[in-house]
């Protein structure tokens, strides 16, 4: 194992790691900015090194001040977190160039799932489901006659593309004439790369991704599934383990195809691939080769620490279990708590948190980077934490999770608390009936949300102190 890994990221996620690396004996460095000097990953850390100002193209984005910062203090490894330059093929390639592990897949691995027409190809080589489609487009007229063959409507993405960024439905040939143009150029400014491709699009599926885990001596696994749906603009807001609509012989399926997918590219570390699944039938969609945001869920179901497995893995040790010792049991829900305006399309809404009150008890885990008051700052991602429940079934996870966020308290910004209340408490969620289009077909819980959200403020003008304000809120709603 290594004796000190460098944590190139910042917020909960750094913090995640660094309490990894203790439980392992693993000593750390976070890297940080000019903003971040006083935050929780920071001080958590057994030494910190300052890489530049607040933005991160001039901190967390810089190559070589990382690098840097790693030879400096003698870092191993470092630990890119997700964001970032996580999937950063210059990056892993930087790290290996200075005899630094980077904890995560090959640069060969990542380059390759990072564009989507080679990695298409790949899997389709390989046996693992794709959605009809086509490689990289040529001129119109041969574009309109693959269109016929898939059949309408198709769906033209970017090669380079990702999160759905540059992706355009065409349900006619007009409109796939008239489209074309305009996605090209979209993807070459996006991506610097204007290869695109059709696939035949699948209206409301839901998204469902695998967890994989390769070591470098050729033995992969799968941890089962997490539901992804619930999602607005290509962020997901809720995920689920496991998906209230995987059946074992499915999910036995998926696993397989995921880790075909995984020893197809040569991949080693964690990594997610990602499916559409509708009507019993699953297809590949792309493959995340970083540790993902969700990854909580998966731990909580299958028992195991993914951070610690990567660590394991980029140090050269062997999987500590096989296939058939990787046990499901229970059930975990992860709520992303994003300073945000739910009534304002979900606008960021960073500033002072001036009350700070986390949920606990049983089943209830929480990876956040507040641990009180303290600034969310603008010039980052607004997820401040992740509240995360576990239970014996789906039905005690979602009971727990309506108990942490009636206690959760955060005050001085906005938050999303109140429209995970309203999610989490709507007949079609709780019945597990819902896709990627379930928040736009659902729009009347902002106004649900907006109830909760009145409640709350109401108590925290009777009560100032946060803790206090918890108490009395779920005493309030435990009274009906
Ligand atoms: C699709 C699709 C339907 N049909 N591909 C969006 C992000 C990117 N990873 C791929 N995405 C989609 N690809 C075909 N052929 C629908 C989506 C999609 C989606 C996928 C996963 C999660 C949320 C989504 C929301 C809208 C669209």
């Amino acid at each position: 194992m290594f004796e000190k890994v460098l944590v190139a990221n910042r917020g909960e996620i750094a913090l995640r790691v660094i309490r990894s690396c203790r439980d392992l004996g693993v000593r750390t460095v976070a890297v940080h900015s000019e903003a971040d000097r006083a935050a929780a990953f920071v001080l958590l850390a057994d030494e910190a090194v300052e890489i530049g100002p607040a933005p991160s193209a001039q901190s967390y984005l810089v190559i070589d001040r990382i690098i840097e910062a790693a030879r400096s203090t003698g870092a191993e490894a470092i630990h890119p977190g997700y964001g970032f330059l996580s999937e950063n093929q210059q990056f892993a390639r930087a790290c290996a160039d200075n005899d630094i592990v980077f904890i995560g897949p090959p640069p060969e691995a990542m380059a390759l799932m990072g564009e989507k027409v080679p990695s298409r190809e790949r899997m389709r080589e390989s046996g693992v489901p794709v959605v009809p489609g086509t490689g990289a487009l040529g001129d119109v007229d041969e574009t309109v006659s693959a269109a016929e063959r898939i059949g309408y409507p198709v769906l033209i993405k970017a090669s380079a593309g990702g999160g759905g960024i540059g992706m355009r439905v065409a349900r006619d040939e007009q409109e796939l004439r008239s489209s074309l143009d305009t996605a090209r150029s979209t993807a070459q400014r996006a991506f610097g790369n204007d290869t695109i491709f059709l696939e035949r699009y699948l209206e409301e599926p839901r998204h469902i991704e695998i967890q994989v885990i390769a070591d470098s001596h050729g033995n992969a696994i799968h941890l089962g599934e997490r539901e992804c749906s619930i999602q607005r603009r290509h962020q997901k807001i809720i995920e689920e383990s496991p998906s209230p609509v995987i059946d074992a012989a499915t999910r036995a399926h998926m696993g397989e195809a995921a880790v075909t997918a995984a020893r197809s590219v040569g991949y080693v570390n964690a990594g997610t691939v990602e499916f559409i699944y509708r009507e019993g039938e699953f297809y590949f969609l792309e493959m995340n080769t970083r540790l993902q945001v969700e990854h909580p869920v998966t731990e909580l179901v299958y028992g195991i620490d993914l951070v610690a497995e990567q660590l394991r893995i980029a140090s050269g040790e062997r999987l500590s279990l096989a296939q058939e010792d990787v046990v499901a049991r229970g059930h975990a829900i992860e709520c992303r708590v994003n300073a945000e305006n739910y009534a304002r399309g979900f606008l960021p809404s960073p500033g002072q948190v001036t009350g700070y009150h986390e949920p606990s008890g049983p089943g209830v885990r929480v990876d956040s980077s507040l641990v009180g008051p303290g600034m969310v700052s603008p010039n980052y991602d607004p997820m401040i934490a992740k509240l995360i429940t576990y239970g014996a079934s789906r039905e005690q996870a979602l009971d727990r999770m309506h108990r942490a966020l009636l206690e959760y308290v955060i005050t001085g910004i906005r938050t999303n608390i109140p429209y995970h209340m309203a999610v989490i408490s709507d007949a079609h969620f709780r019945a597990g009936d819902y896709s990627t289009a379930f928040i736009d077909q659902h729009p009347e819980l902002i106004a649900v949300a907006d109830e909760w959200g009145r409640q709350q403020e109401a108590l925290r003008r009777l009560v100032r102190d946060p803790a206090r304000a918890a108490a009395i809120a779920a005493a309030v709603v435990a009274a009906g």
